[in-house]
């Protein structure tokens, strides 16, 4: 199968490399791996995704490369990565139909949704997959695309800390710094350039700190309110759910945040062996054992009891 992606890598022309809508570190470390891969190589390239990645990735070379999605570039191949779903990426089934559709994910749930799937639900992050492809088919791995597939696997990984960390995870990450990525400057653009206002918007998020189920279940939640007061955005939220779960005790932290009225992003992080992908699905959701995300449509208080009763097993 990496063969065969490799060849196509290599013999097609034109490629749209995608990815899932509020891209994560791997979502974009992944799809901005490839798009700079096929850059390299002289191809006609675009990068798609349905929703601008956040401000924290603003470092990246390509971050200005990125297009909202439009189902229209005219070309052959069409790569999504990271996305459980097609509709997570914003693929038209009308716009793919006479193209060559290539799946690269790592969610159990994936459905297969491409002409050609690789699925690997034992790798850490996709980027690890796009490193192995890159690899075994003798493409070029230059400083830039290392770069990527290093941010990639470290914010997967929540910094080498969570259960998919594997010896082959620190394999590919040596191999990476061995192309020249430098740890402290990925880290230190990722976790220590936050917006001040963020901490403003924290402070009153966590004095919303409530435990349940004998402790082992915290929550966290951020009202629309909250954002006007401290002139904040959905974008400011993104380390909040890791709060819950950092309390001693708290096997699911989970973070509600108000989009509209009545309507809640939920993202849900677990540790050890609480499986929270399942949780998920039952919300509009989905994602991976120990980090999964979902929607709620109620008033706060009918959300907040659904999210305690779903977890009620926990006691
Ligand atoms: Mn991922």
């Amino acid at each position: 199968m990496k063969h065969e992606i490799g060849k196509i890598i290599k013999e097609k022309n034109s490629f749209l490399v995608v990815t899932h809508k509020n891209p994560d570190g791997d979502a974009i470390g992944s799809s901005f791996a490839l798009y700079n891969v096929l850059k390299e190589l002289g191809k006609t390239v675009y990068l798609e995704i349905p929703t601008k990645p956040a401000y924290i990735y603003d470092f990246l070379d390509d971050y200005n490369a990125v297009e909202i999605t439009t189902n229209s570039k005219d070309v052959e191949v069409v790569i999504a990565l990271d996305s459980a779903e097609m509709h997570r990426c914003g693929l038209d089934k009308e716009y793919v139909k006479d193209k060559l559709l290539i799946n690269i994910d790592h969610h159990k749930t994936n459905p297969g949704f491409g002409n050609i799937n690789l699925i690997e639900p034992e790798a850490a992050a996709v980027g690890c997959i796009v490193y192995d492809i890159l690899k075994s088919n003798g493409l070029p791995i230059t400083k830039k695309t290392a770069e990527y597939l290093y941010l990639s696997i470290l914010t997967d990984t929540g910094s080498f800390r969570y259960s998919s960390t594997s010896p082959k995870t620190f394999k590919v990450a040596a191999e990476l710094l061995e192309k020249g990525v430098e740890p402290w400057y990925i880290a230190s653009n990722v976790y220590e350039r936050e917006k001040p206002e963020t901490y403003k918007l924290l402070s009153l998020t966590l004095d919303t700190l409530e435990l349940h189920l004998s402790g082992k279940l915290a929550l966290l939640y951020t009202t629309q309110d909250m954002f006007k007061r401290t002139n904040t955005t959905a974008d400011n939220t993104e380390s909040f759910v890791n709060f819950a779960r950092s309390i001693r005790g708290v096997e699911v932290g989970v973070f509600l945040r108000e989009d509209e009225p009545n309507v809640f992003k939920i993202s849900i992080r677990s540790r050890g062996s609480v499986d929270v992908s399942e949780v998920a699905a039952r919300f509009e959701g989905g994602g991976h054992k120990n980090a999964a995300g979902g929607t709620l449509r109620a008033p706060f208080k009918e959300a907040k009891q659904k999210i305690i009763d779903a977890f009620s097993f926990l006691k």
